[in-house]
């Protein structure tokens, strides 16, 4: 058994391509700690959460180590319970209370979207690191000033848009920067989910602030649009202007918060269609009533030479069709992102045994503490999590106006 001190180191030795794995016990290699304070018990929590508790497991090389020490949330009986469960070793009720701590490196909120810019500023001013939550703000001019104080502050930052770490979508970046696709024609994206068709589900409170407006900014376009848009922005550089529609089709829900019913302000749906810089068209749709869908984010990419699709439900894989092949065996290639060349895929299984949703989380912390060691921001920043902002603006404008809108 290894002592606390110890990493257990993993050496790979690779024979045509396949990785075996021999586990040694490595001298004592110190990793200094990097104490991080969580804020919000939700859902992204815990996947946050998860990915501090795996990094160091799976990237021994990794100088800091994240340490779990405090979880912070309004409701104590709550915090506590995640405390217990996810192994923090204290729990906060107040999050300023979390920040004026002195053994807290790092602050990582997890928490409504309205409530995101007063905890990063604040975090930011007291000198911490700060991880945000996808979307990074309310609004684009809500996301300057957060810029703006990160920036002030000189802090460490970065926003969870974890997609970019699928390796497929990663390796998609890979191909296209090498220019195997060529001149790009089409950008398409969907998000899809099915979660809210229910009249009777009502808006607001725990789990359902995404439905309230007040709490989440707005609905699909900034929930799961955001991802798209970021990924899109990732792949195929900026946005120039954007035509959309949006609908609301339940107008009215209980509010969990009130008690009454009152009117629903977010977008259920959105599409929209852009120009972007490169001269390709964009294509982008979501909505939260496509009955039998529960997350199905997809795009696909068309270039001068080659096509590239990808498909949150079956992520380990991209497809890709090359016009260059031999046209006896031209056809849509299915790879299996699961080679130990692959992004990522060094650290994890052995070719053939995929990963999943989880690993995207732990991927984005093994960056961050990567860089982190290397005193850089971590991609997107919050900087660039700002021109999502401004697309998602652009979008919710031109749909209010009907009007082509300039992002
Ligand atoms: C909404 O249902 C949601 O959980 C988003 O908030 C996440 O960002 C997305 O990844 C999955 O769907």
């Amino acid at each position: 058994m290894a002592s606390d001190n110890e990493v257990v180191w993993v050496t790979q030795l690779k024979l045509n391509n396949y990785i075996l794995y021999k586990t040694i016990e490595s001298p004592h290699i110190m990793t200094t700690p990097l104490n991080i304070g969580l804020v919000g018990y939700g859902f992204m929590g815990r996947t946050h959460t998860n990915g501090y508790k795996r990094v160091n497991d799976f990237f021994p090389e990794i100088e800091h180590r994240p340490v779990l020490k405090a979880i912070c949330g309004r409701n104590k009986e709550n915090a506590e319970a995640f405390a217990k469960q996810w192994q923090y070793e204290s729990v906060e009720t107040d999050w300023q209370a979390l920040i004026a701590r002195d053994d807290i490196d790092a602050i990582d909120i997890c928490t409504p979207n309205n409530t995101h810019a007063e905890i990063a500023m604040a975090a930011a001013k007291a000198g911490k690191m700060v991880l945000c939550e996808k979307p990074l703000s309310m609004n684009a001019a809500q996301g300057e000033e957060m810029c703006k104080a990160i920036e002030e502050a000189g802090v460490l930052n970065t926003v969870w848009y974890n997609y970019r770490r699928v390796p497929a979508i990663t390796l998609a970046k890979q191909l296209i920067d090498e220019g195997r696709l060529g001149r790009i024609f089409h950008y398409r994206a969907n998000f899809l989910q099915d979660w809210t068709i229910s009249t009777d589900l009502p808006q607001g409170g725990e789990g359902l602030w995404r439905l309230d407006v007040n709490a989440a900014g707005s609905g699909v376009t900034g929930d799961l649009l955001a991802h798209c848009i970021d990924t899109a922005l990732w792949l195929n550089g900026s946005i120039s202007d954007v035509n959309a529609m949006t609908e609301t089709f339940i107008k009215e829900r209980m509010h969990n918060l009130t008690g009454k019913v009152e009117k629903v302000s977010i977008d259920d749906a959105c599409t929209f269609m852009c120009h972007f810089e490169n001269g390709s068209l964009g294509l982008f749709e979501s909505t939260r009533y496509a009955r039998g869908h529960k997350a199905l984010y997809t795009f696909e990419i068309n270039g001068e030479h080659a096509s590239i699709k990808w498909d949150l439900h079956d992520l380990h894989r991209l497809e890709y069709f090359d016009h260059r092949d031999d046209s006896l065996v031209r056809g849509w290639h299915d790879i299996h992102v699961t080679d130990t060349d692959m992004p990522y895929m060094d650290k994890w299984w052995v070719p053939g045994l995929q990963i999943g949703y989880e690993h995207t989380f732990v991927h984005q912390v093994a960056d961050f503490l990567k860089n982190v060691a290397l005193g850089k921001p971590t991609s997107p920043t919050f900087r660039e999590a700002l021109e999502t902002q401004k697309v998602c603006d652009a979008v919710l404008k031109s749909a209010k106006e009907k009007i082509w809108e300039d992002v």
